[in-house]
């Protein structure tokens, strides 16, 4: 089994509490993951798909009351109150541990213990971090092959550097009143009962890459983010790569493997990452990332050969679907995915267009990032990628302009922590509503967001060659309710105009609120859109944003003592310098 004596005690000690029927070491091999299939096929909780056009395809419908994060269900467990903040929900740890020790007592009778090694990382980078994480789920176990670099490798890396990140997950009985998703960060304890959903259960994704690592990134000085990571090569050979934070559900995966549009022959976009990137201070003075994931679990729903040809295109071999619809010839489907007619909605039901969505909202595949046609190479690099630009981003109806460089770092930290986006089906609760989601990382950050702001600006200090930091926004609409931005691939013009800015070439406008691109600076040869359009996007109205810097301000306020005072002070000289510009 292992020679690492806490792991085996570890393992023992879980397996006495939980009482499963066995106890099986994932190897993470081929053979391992066809028999597991088999027996899902079995059981039911996987459906085979048509094995002519998606080989190795499989559907998994949840339960129906369990297809989303649950963040009203999340808790930091610190044991001052504070550490966590007023940004996580928080729970005693020594409370918690006797609540989840209660549930997990004989959860696993009648079923299998797995214990899935893992390592979030190219296997052999210096940045990557290791895990284990125990369940009761064969799904959790295919999904984490696909998600992460699974089984004998890692828990090779684990024996032979010792530590690793500890998960517990139990699918318990699904009940939505028994279920907690538990993080001990100062333990690197995970614990999670009742949920068999992607975040709340794939443990290395937003519980150990996010929460925990962004604890153990502000103990060892690096950064742990909600991130995207993407190369641009220009025609020249030259590639730059960018890390993008934008909230759930708002366009991460599409534009991780963007195509540029025609007007940009030669260019090339290669993908690192979609959602997780782990930034390291390099020795050269530069940051350096990796992508900790090894797959994507990606939204289905809107995915299609307009909005993301690369995603379908790695769509149709060795992929999970989770609660998308089926079609007569059993592929799977979603809205917006093509013409054909689904036969069965997302529980198994026959499709009736009039009893709502072939496919779930938060429908997810699960797919090996190397399947993706614009797959980088360098997303296997045990250094990483050199970062030029970090951009924030979010889905704002008004005022946000199309896109901005911060004046400075710490104004770039502010950009960072005032993010605020329409709400989304990533997580349950109400859609469509604004909520501030700092850094993409509100549901994600592992301890209070004041002290992961210092962490941000303490990075001055840290490298010498720092990204630029920026803000896009492409979801501004027009006052008859049209998006005036076309999105998708055309985003390539931002991206263009941030790593122009990068190199110190493009122009723009200085304003209170940031640089913007001069009205000619964004490239937009080939595209559709009036200049009245564009300098509407670029609009900054002053009495509007007097009154969004008050919310911040007050947003900010919200955190007290622990607030950095480097943080409002750059709010105040913003606000200040707006107030002389009208
Ligand atoms: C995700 C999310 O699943 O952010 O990536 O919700
Ligand atoms: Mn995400």
């Amino acid at each position: 089994m292992t020679s690492n004596q806490e792991l085996l005690n570890w393992v023992k000690s879980v397996a006495g509490l939980t009482k499963p029927d066995r106890v099986h070491w994932c190897s993470g091999d081929a053979a391992e993951n066809d028999r597991m299939a088999a027996e899902m096929l079995e059981s039911g909780e996987f459906i085979e798909l048509n094995p002519q056009s998606h080989p190795g395809c499989y559907l998994h419908r949840s339960d129906p009351g369990d297809v989303a994060r649950v963040e009203h269900l999340t808790f930091i467990c610190t044991p001052d109150r504070e550490d966590a903040g007023p940004n996580n929900h928080w729970m005693d740890p020594e409370q918690a541990k006797a609540k989840m020790r209660s549930l997990f007592n004989g959860c696993m009778r009648g079923r299998t213990l797995y214990v899935i090694p893992y390592c979030m990382g190219p296997i052999d980078s210096p940045l990557a971090r290791c895990g284990v994480e125990i369940t009761d789920s064969a799904y959790v176990v295919a999904n984490m092959r696909i998600m992460t670099r699974m089984g004998k490798a890692a828990l090779a890396r684990i024996e032979k550097e010792g530590g690793f990140v500890r998960g517990l997950h139990s699918i318990g009985e699904l009940d939505p009143d028994r279920r907690f998703i538990m993080h001990f960060p100062e333990d690197l304890m995970i614990q999670s009962y009742g949920s068999g959903y992607g975040g709340n259960a794939l443990l290395g994704k937003k519980c150990h890459a996010l929460r925990i690592a962004s604890y153990q990134a502000r103990t060892e000085g690096w950064l742990a983010e909600h991130m995207l990571i993407v190369g641009v090569e220009n025609p020249a050979g030259e590639t730059h790569y960018i890390a993008a934070a934008f909230p759930s559900a708002c366009g991460k995966t599409n534009l991780a493997m963007l195509i540029p549009p025609a007007a940009y022959k030669g260019w090339k976009i290669w993908t690192v990452g979609d959602d997780i990137c782990w930034m390291h201070p390099g020795k050269d003075g530069r940051l350096w990332a990796i992508n900790p994931e090894a797959g994507f679990f990606g939204v289905a729903p809107g995915t299609s050969a307009t909005t993301n040809p690369n995603a379908l295109a790695m769509l149709n071999r060795n992929a999970i679907f989770t609660n998308v619809g089926l079609t007569a010839d059993r592929q799977p489907w979603w809205e917006g995915k093509d013409d054909n007619t689904p036969v069965k909605d997302w529980q198994g039901r026959d499709y009736d267009p009039d009893a709502g969505p072939a496919a779930q909202a938060n429908s997810r595949f699960t797919v090996a990032v190397s399947q993706c046609p614009s797959y980088s190479e360098q997303a296997e690099a045990p250094r990483g990628v050199p970062i030029s630009a970090i951009v924030f981003g979010g889905r704002r109806e008004r005022l946000v302009p199309l896109v901005m460089e911060s004046n400075s770092w710490a104004h770039g930290v502010l950009l960072g922590a005032s993010m605020a986006s329409e709400t989304t089906a990533a997580a349950t609760g109400a859609v469509g509503v604004v909520r501030r989601d700092p850094m993409a990382m509100k549901p994600f950050c592992g301890y209070n967001f004041a002290d992961y702001w210092q962490h941000w600006l303490d990075m001055e200090q840290r490298v010498d060659h720092l990204p630029g930091i920026f803000h896009v926004n492409w979801f501004r609409k027009d006052t008859e309710g049209r998006f005036m931005w076309p999105g998708f691939g055309e985003n390539m013009r931002v991206l263009e105009w941030i790593i122009d800015r990068c190199k110190g070439k493009a122009s723009a406008v200085r304003t209170p609120i940031g640089q913007l691109p001069s009205v000619d600076s964004i490239n937009v040869s080939g595209l559709e859109i009036s200049a009245q359009t564009i300098s509407d996007l670029l609009k900054v109205d002053a009495a509007s944003w007097g009154a969004e810097l008050d919310e911040i301000r007050s947003y900010l306020e919200s955190y007290g003592e622990r607030l950095p005072p480097a943080l409002l002070s750059v709010l105040n000289h913003v606000s200040s310098e707006l107030a002389a510009s009208v």
